[in-house]
C-alpha cells in the first residue's frame, strides 16, 4: 500500500519514527488482503517458519514451529509500568515508566535492521461498534501478520477509520537483526524478553517474542491489560471471559459468560456440544469479552477478537468437534506434530497415537518415546467465522445480552460443580475467589495451586484491588438489571484422583440449570457458600451418576472451607488499602455461615 494523505500524521510520524529507530530495511503497510496474507505464507515457506500442511488433508494450512524457548507468555518478564508502583499493584511486575522506555529504546535501536517492518492497522470488535477500539501494532515477524490477520479485523478496512488519535500504538520485534552476513533462522526471537504497558499513555512494547499472548498484542496485552484500564476510566470491563449463546429446547435464547484461567478449557466451553437433546449452544467468543451495561440497564458483551488461538492438546472430535471443525482449513498450527501424511498431531486428538511422526521439534517419534509429540502449550488459529456453530449475532455491534456470569478455575477438591452467588458483591466475591491449578498457557512451573482472580491475575493493567471495587461498583450502576453470579468447576476429584464429573458436553446439564435459574423455573438451595441446585432440579438424566458421586459434586466441607476462607482472607492483605471493604464483610460473612 502506498503511504497516503488518507493516513493521520501522528501514524506516519511514528511509524517513520520507529523504522530508522530500529533500522528495518522496508516499511510495509498492511493492506489485510488475501492476496497479502498468501504472499506473506509464501515468504515463511521460503524462511522455514511455516510448513505447508497436505492440501488434500488440510487445505491452504501451515504448521510452525517455534524456538524452544519461546513457547508461552512470559509472565515474568510482563510489566505494568504505571507512573507509580502502587497503581501498577501488588500482582504486576512494575518499573518506572521512563527507565523502562530509555531501556526498551535501546533494545529497539537497530533490532529490525535487514527485516520488513509491517504496520498492522486493526480493530478490536466489529468495525463501527461503539465497543470496537483500534490499534496499529508495528512488528517485524510475517508469521505475527499473518496471525493478526486471522485473530482481529485488520489492515485497509481499519486504517480508513483511524484518526490522530483514536488507536493504540503496539510496537513488536523478536529483537532478531539480520545484520550483514547472518542467516536467518525459522523462529527469530532473543533469549531476553519484555512485554511492557503504559497504561497511562496507553502503549505496548513487547521484545524479543515472536508467541502468542506476547506477540500478538491484540490480545492480551491490548484486549486485556491495556483495555482493562480504558474500562476503568470509561465505566465498562474487559474480561478473560468466553461468550455463548444457549437455547433452550422451545427455542428460548439466553447469553451467557465465563472467565476461567488460560488452559482451563474456555474454548471447549464456547463451543460445547449439548449432551442434552434439544438443546444448543452457539460462540461469539473463546477468551474475550468487553462488556458494558446499556442504556436500558442490559449487560452486553463484544467479543474483541475475530479468531481463536485455542490449546491444540486435548482437542478431539469427542472432546470439541466444532473445534476440529473449525480447523480443517486455513489454520495455522504452532508446535503441534506433523504426520507422514502432512497433517496435524497432538495428544488427545485420537485415541491411538499414529506409529510416527515428527514432534514439535521436527525429531522422529513414534509411540514409544518418552516425550509429548506435540508442545504443551501448542496452538492453533483459525478465523472464528470457520466455527460451524458460531454465533447469527457475534459481529452484532452492539453485543449480546448476558443473562449470567461464571467464574471457574481447575480445583480437583472443595469446591462444588455448581454454587450460585447470593448477590452481586457476593458474585465480585467469588470472581476475585478464584484459584486455580497453572498450564502450560505460561512459562513455569505446571499445577500449582495459585490465587488467579477473575482468572484475570496476568491480565489486569492496574490495581487488582481497584479492579475488584470497579466491579463493586459496576453493580451499584443506575437501572442495572444484575445478572446472577456462579461459580464452577468441573475438575472436582474423588480420593482415587478419578474425575467427579464427566465434563465436556455433559457440561450443558450446569448451562441448563443455570437458564433455567434465569427463567426462575428452578429453585437453588442455601448452602453457607451460596445456592447449589436443589435435589432433582440439576438434569442428570441418562448420566448414570451414583447417589455418593452427586453428593461428593455438591459437599460442602466445613473444616475445608474455613480453610479456604483463611487462605482467601490472607491472599486479600495483599491488597492492603486497595481492598474493598465489602470483601472483608463478605469473608465475615462466609465465616458466620460456617
Ligand atoms: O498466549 S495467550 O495469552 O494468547 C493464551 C492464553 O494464555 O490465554
Ligand atoms: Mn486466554
Amino acid at each position: 500500500m502506498q503511504v497516503n494523505n488518507s493516513i493521520p500524521k501522528k501514524l506516519k510520524t511514528w511509524v517513520h519514527d520507529v523504522a530508522i529507530l530500529t533500522n528495518a530495511e522496508t516499511v510495509h503497510w498492511c493492506d489485510g488482503s488475501e492476496k497479502e496474507y498468501d504472499s506473506l505464507c509464501q515468504q515463511l515457506i521460503k524462511n522455514k517458519t511455516f510448513i505447508p500442511l497436505n492440501p488434500t488433508v488440510r487445505p491452504h494450512s501451515f504448521l510452525a514451529r517455534s524456538n524452544p524457548d519461546d513457547v508461552a507468555r512470559v509472565e515474568d518478564s510482563t510489566y505494568i509500568c504505571s507512573q507509580t508502583a502502587e497503581e501498577a499493584g501488588p500482582t504486576n511486575n512494575w518499573s518506572d515508566p521512563t527507565e523502562m522506555k530509555t531501556k526498551l529504546t535501546m533494545l529497539f535501536h537497530n533490532s529490525m535492521t535487514g527485516r520488513t517492518l509491517y504496520v498492522i492497522p486493526f480493530s478490536m470488535g466489529p468495525i463501527g461498534s461503539p465497543m470496537a477500539k483500534f490499534g496499529v501494532q508495528i512488528t517485524d515477524s510475517p508469521y505475527v501478520v499473518c496471525s493478526m490477520r486471522i485473530m482481529t479485523r485488520m489492515g485497509n478496512q481499519a486504517l480508513e477509520h483511524l484518526t490522530d488519535d483514536n488507536w493504540i500504538p503496539c510496537l513488536h520485534s523478536v529483537g532478531s537483526p539480520l545484520v550483514e552476513h547472518i542467516k536467518d533462522v525459522p523462529w527469530p526471537c532473543n533469549p531476553e524478553k519484555y512485554i511492557v504497558h503504559f497504561p497511562e499513555t496507553r502503549e505496548i512494547w513487547s521484545y524479543g517474542s515472536g508467541y502468542g499472548g506476547n506477540a500478538l498484542l491484540g490480545k492480551k496485552c491490548f484486549a486485556l491489560r491495556i483495555a482493562s484500564v480504558m474500562a476503568r476510566d470509561e465505566g465498562w470491563l474487559a474480561e478473560h471471559m468466553l461468550i455463548v449463546g444457549v437455547t433452550n429446547p422451545e427455542g428460548k435464547k439466553r447469553y451467557m459468560m465465563a472467565a476461567f484461567p488460560s488452559a482451563c478449557g474456555k474454548t471447549n466451553l464456547a463451543m460445547l456440544t449439548p449432551s442434552l437433546p434439544g438443546w444448543k449452544i452457539e460462540t461469539v467468543g473463546d477468551d474475550i469479552a468487553w462488556i458494558h451495561f446499556d442504556k436500558e440497564g442490559q449487560l452486553r458483551a463484544i467479543n474483541p477478537e475475530a479468531g481463536f488461538f485455542g490449546v491444540a492438546p486435548g482437542t478431539s472430535l469427542a472432546s470439541n468437534p466444532n473445534a476440529i471443525k473449525s480447523l480443517e482449513k486455513n489454520a495455522i498450527f504452532t508446535n503441534v506434530a506433523l504426520t507422514d501424511d502432512g497433517d496435524v498431531w497432538w495428544e488427545g486428538m485420537t485415541k491411538k497415537p499414529p506409529d510416527h511422526l515428527m514432534d514439535w521439534l521436527g525429531k522422529d517419534w513414534t509411540p514409544q518415546s518418552n516425550s509429548k509429540a506435540a508442545q504443551p502449550n501448542s496452538r492453533f488459529t483459525v478465523s472464528a467465522a470457520q466455527c460451524p456453530v458460531i454465533d447469527p449475532q457475534w459481529n452484532s455491534p452492539e453485543g449480546v445480552p448476558i443473562s449470567a456470569i461464571l467464574f471457574g478455575g481447575r480445583r480437583s477438591t472443595v469446591i462444588p460443580l455448581v454454587t450460585e452467588a447470593f448477590d452481586w458483591q457476593h458474585g465480585v466475591f467469588l470472581g476475585a475467589s478464584i484459584s486455580s491449578e497453572t498450564t502450560a498457557a505460561a512459562t513455569g512451573a505446571v499445577g500449582q495451586m495459585r490465587h488467579d482472580p477473575f482468572a484475570m491475575l496476568p491480565f489486569c493493567g492496574y490495581n487488582m484491588g481497584d479492579y475488584f471495587s470497579h466491579w463493586l461498583n459496576m453493580g451499584k450502576k443506575k437501572h442495572a438489571k444484575l445478572p446472577k453470579i456462579y461459580y464452577v468447576n468441573w475438575f472436582r476429584k474423588n480420593k482415587n484422583g478419578e474425575y467427579l464429573w464427566p465434563g465436556f458436553g455433559e457440561n450443558s446439564r450446569v448451562l441448563k440449570w443455570i437458564f433455567e435459574r434465569a427463567e426462575n423455573t428452578v429453585e437453588a438451595q442455601e448452602t453457607p457458600i451460596g445456592g447449589v441446585p436443589k435435589p432433582g432440579t440439576l438434569d442428570i438424566s441418562g448420566l448414570h451418576l451414583d447417589a455418593d458421586t452427586l453428593v461428593e459434586l455438591f459437599n460442602v466441607d466445613k473444616k475445608a472451607w474455613i480453610q479456604e476462607s483463611e487462605s482467601l482472607a490472607n491472599y486479600f492483605k495483599l491488597f492492603g488499602k486497595h481492598l474493598p471493604k465489602a470483601f472483608n464483610d463478605e469473608i465475615d460473612k462466609l465465616r458466620k455461615r460456617l
